[in-house]
This record gives C-alpha cells, sequence and structure tokens, in this order.
C-alpha cells in the first residue's frame, strides 16, 4: 500500500451527501466510538501522518463524516462521535440521521470499534457494540490509549474488555496507541484481510458474469 497516494476525497454532512462520488469497488474502513476515543489520532497513525484527519481539542466539534482514500485501494472513514454530552439536541437529530443513511448504505464497510482502554467500554459503546454485533456486520474492537495505563491496570482492563457478553467469541479485540503505534500493524493486518476478502468477492461476481453471457 501507497501510504504517499492518499487524500480526503469526500466530508458529507448532509444526509444528502451520501453515499456521494465513492467508488463502490474500494472497502471501507468505518472508524466508530465515542468523541475524543481516538479515531482521528487512529487515522493519522495508520497513514503516517501528524495532521491529515483532525484531531480535535474540543470533542465532537464538526459532525461530519469524512472520506479518505489510501492508494486508490480503499476509503478509511472517520465517523462523527458520540455521547458528547454538551451537544445540541438538533446537532444530536442530525448526529443520528447521519449515522442511520450511513449504515444504510449498501458497500462493504469493515467497521473498527474502538474503546478506550481506560474508561473502558461505557453505555454507548455498548449499544453501538450490540448493533455492529445483531446486524452481523464485520467489525473488531480497537482498545486505545494503551500508552495512559501502567501494566497492572492495562491487563486489568483488557480483561475486562475481553470478558464482555456483548463482544462476539469471533471478532478480534486490539491494543492501539496512536503515540507508541502499538497495534498500528494489527489494525492494518485486519484491513488487508478485509480487503482482500473484498476483492475476492468481486473477482467470484466478475467470473460469474463473463460465464453467464
Ligand atoms: N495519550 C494518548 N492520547 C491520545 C491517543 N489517541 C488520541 N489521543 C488524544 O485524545 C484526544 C482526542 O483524539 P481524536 O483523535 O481527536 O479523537 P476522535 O475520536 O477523533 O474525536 P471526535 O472527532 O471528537 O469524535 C486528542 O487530544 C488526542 O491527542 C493515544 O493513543 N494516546
Ligand atoms: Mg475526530
Amino acid at each position: 500500500m501507497n501510504l504517499n497516494n492518499v487524500s480526503l476525497v469526500m466530508t458529507a454532512g448532509l444526509v444528502s451527501q451520501l453515499p456521494g462520488k465513492v467508488n463502490p469497488r474500494y472497502p471501507q474502513i468505518a472508524l466508530c466510538g465515542r468523541s475524543n476515543v481516538g479515531k482521528s489520532s487512529l487515522i493519522n497513525k495508520l497513514l503516517n501522518r501528524k495532521s491529515l484527519a483532525r484531531v480535535s481539542s474540543e470533542p465532537g466539534k464538526t459532525i461530519t463524516i469524512n472520506y479518505y482514500e489510501v492508494d486508490k485501494a480503499l476509503y478509511l472513514v472517520d465517523l462523527p462521535g458520540y455521547g458528547y454530552a454538551k451537544r445540541s439536541f438538533s446537532e444530536r437529530n442530525k448526529w443520528k440521521a447521519l449515522i442511520d443513511k450511513y449504515f444504510s448504505l449498501d458497500s462493504n464497510i469493515l467497521y473498527l470499534q474502538l474503546v478506550d482502554l481506560k474508561a473502558g467500554i461505557t453505555k454507548n459503546d455498548e449499544e453501538m457494540i450490540s448493533f455492529l454485533a445483531e446486524s452481523g456486520l464485520p467489525f473488531a474492537v480497537v482498545c486505545t490509549k494503551t500508552d495512559k495505563l501502567n501494566k497492572t491496570n492495562r491487563n486489568a482492563n483488557l480483561e475486562a474488555i475481553k470478558a464482555n457478553p456483548l463482544i462476539p467469541e469471533d471478532v478480534e479485540i486490539i491494543p492501539f496507541s496512536s503515540q507508541t503505534g502499538e497495534g498500528r500493524d494489527d489494525v492494518w493486518k485486519i484491513i488487508n484481510e478485509y480487503c482482500d476478502a473484498v476483492k475476492e468477492y468481486f473477482r467470484e461476481q466478475d467470473a460469474a458474469g463473463t460465464t453467464e453471457e
């Protein structure tokens, strides 16, 4: 993957802007999680950039869905965070409308559910995880900000997350830090595996299309 070939190709702040002009063959890797959990920082770390994705000092500021195209192969999709207490009623509605629309798109999407390792799984996280699991969507759990914890707390909190009954057995749980780079390779491995699977799916579809003609 050529990480020099990356750009922000779409910012959607309105439902009417989705799905927009995205290539339907490119897999999408969607970052979900509460405000401030580290979604934008993870994107920057994956792409070896300092500030491509805007890292907010004030969480939950902008309610937009940002698509980063990577090497004409995939999109990293920065979803707006949830659980921001100071958000107004109309902003919450805007968030919900955008997210509902995104989840209804007929795209190939792998969800990366981010959870703050220090805070653990919140009520809002549980809602999101239940939704992903019950909908049968492919996802992995990424536990962020591991650098903030000592070894004992880190292990205890990781075990607690692994023991959460809402997370299906086969869902991978990855410790991650955008400060130290821990987990970066593991996240890329999951992304690459998913992209290979999508490529294979289209290859089979194309082959089937040819024989029918
Ligand atoms: N120590 C530490 N801080 C982090 C890490 N990841 C993110 N942060 C900090 O956490 C804050 C929020 O990070 P963002 O990446 O903006 O979080 P976000 O999930 O994109 O937040 P919203 O865009 O508001 O939804 C920033 O101050 C980051 O510097 C990490 O791995 N370690
Ligand atoms: Mg962000």
